[in-house]
């Protein structure tokens, strides 16, 4: 039978959920109005008024947020309460720019870890559970924010945070853990190491895994499952609306649903930022609207997905998001052609031999792109015959190329030579930015 942690909000009626959507907008609405001067005048700027938002058609009417809005008013200038009002603060790495701050009040602390207690009851988890917390702890959201839910729940939290993997391993069996959360591509670190150590699933008592903060294919998904014989959930989030938790996906694993009392979803095209007609995919688009330190009208996260309103088996109202297939400004653009890393893994990982392990190299090649796939072989193919290599490249690059519709160079390289991710994964070298 489904287990819910709050059933009366996760099964609501979708009219109740837009009832409270949209008396909740209003409310935030008025709030930035009237404490954030950046909002306000982008509200003035397009001739909107708090109270013109009625319906939440309306919501289409309001401007939307960027990342670099939040840059501009680095570090605190979105912050809509005094900062005694603050308990704690977050911060995005800033790898692709100046990072960005996000603060919390204790209410907000307090939704989150409710939003974080859904999500970790919907892959089975419970009073009596040991959630092991892989991902880092610090100013990054995963740590504590997974933390924080499990304490809700009740379980029990093991503050691991991310590396010292033998560690990880030796905790995992000696506390009997039954929940993991960490990054896909850490998880699979773990599967390795625990083979490394001599251990196999069997020393385990894990039962299921909550991964997410970066993109990972359905073929990832089943090779952490075999390797640690458990189930694994994705879990979706990003710092600038709260962390982990803003989607989740339940048993049925055909979706991520959203916590719609919390967040207001919509789909727009990247370019025009229009509504995409429902289904269709386009960039995510969030607004907040039960948070007080930082609220945010409708942010653009760059993640690409589809919507899904129609009503899940497990018996939760709030619509699915489709997994992310990545960021628009993780996008490769090769000779012309969109490709997402995410495609090249669900490739790469439907041909047997290769391992999970790969990296793709972009180059600018006399005014060409080039793109090199390093994929690494498991131990015996490596000491098989050169033309046996030759040969397998040519059918992984044909397959690529079908997929892709852009030609990729082919490298095998020698088991364990690619590094190991601790935290979210670098699959892409892009020289040409250099
Ligand atoms: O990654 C928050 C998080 C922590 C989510 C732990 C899930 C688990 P940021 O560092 O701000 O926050 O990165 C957010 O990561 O916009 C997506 O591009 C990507 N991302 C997060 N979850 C997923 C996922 C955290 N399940 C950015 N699938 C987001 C694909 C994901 N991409």
């Amino acid at each position: 039978m489904e287990r819910y942690w709050n059933k009366p909000a996760e099964t609501m009626d979708r009219g109740h959920i837009r009832e409270i959507q949209l008396e909740k907008l209003r409310a935030t609405v008025q709030n930035v109005y009237s404490n954030v001067p950046y909002y306000r005048e982008k509200m003035q700027a397009k001739g909107i008024l708090p109270g013109d938002v009625k319906t939440l058609d309306d919501l289409s009417s309001l401007p939307i947020t960027t990342k670099q809005d939040l840059r501009d008013t680095y570090p605190f200038g979105l912050f809509a309460v005094p900062m005694e009002d603050i308990v704690r603060i977050h911060a995005s790495s800033g790898t692709t720019g100046k990072q960005t701050v996000v603060g919390y009040t204790r209410r907000d602390i307090d939704m989150w870890a409710e939003c974080m207690a859904r999500c970790l009851v919907m892959e089975g988890a419970d009073k009596s559970s040991r959630i092991q917390v892989s991902y880092g702890y610090g100013l990054f959201t995963g740590g504590l924010g997974a933390h924080y839910g499990a304490e809700k729940l009740g379980a029990v939290a093991v503050p691991a945070s991310s590396g010292n993997t033998r560690r990880q391993i030796t905790m995992l069996i000696d506390f009997g853990v039954t929940h993991l959360c960490c990054t896909p591509s850490y998880a699979m670190n773990i599967a390795e190491t625990l083979a490394d150590m001599g251990h196999t699933k069997d020393d385990l008592k894990l039962v299921s895994g909550c991964f997410g903060a970066e993109p990972w294919s359905s073929a990832m998904r089943a090779e952490i499952e075999a390797r640690l014989g458990i189930r694994a959930y994705d879990i979706y989030g990003l710092s600038e609306i709260m962390g982990p938790a803003v989607s989740h996906e339940c048993s049925r694993q055909n979706g991520l649903h959203i916590w719609e009392d919390c967040f207001i979803a919509e789909i727009t095209d990247p370019d025009t930022d229009l509504p995409v007609p429902e289904g269709g995919a386009g960039d995510l688009v969030i607004t907040t609207v039960s948070k007080e330190g930082f609220p945010l009208i409708r942010y653009k996260t760059r993640d690409i997905c589809t919507l899904n309103t129609q009503p899940c088996e497990c018996g939760r109202t709030h619509a699915r998001m489709s997994k992310p297939a990545g960021r628009t400004d993780d996008m490769l653009i090769i000779r012309g052609v969109n490709v997402f890393p995410s495609q090249i893994e669900s490739v790469l990982l439907s041909i047997g031999e290769v391992q999970p392990h790969y990296q793709i190299v972009v180059d600018r090649v006399n005014n060409l792109d080039t793109m090199t796939v390093e994929i690494e072989i498991s131990e015996t193919m490596f000491t098989d015959n050169v033309k046996g290599i030759e040969e397998f490249e040519k059918k992984v690059g044909g397959q690529l190329n079908s997929v892709l519709g852009v030609g990729a160079k082919i490298r095998l390289v020698e088991p364990r030579s690619i590094a190991r991710s601790e935290g979210k994964a670098k699959r892409v070298i892009d020289n040409r930015k250099i």
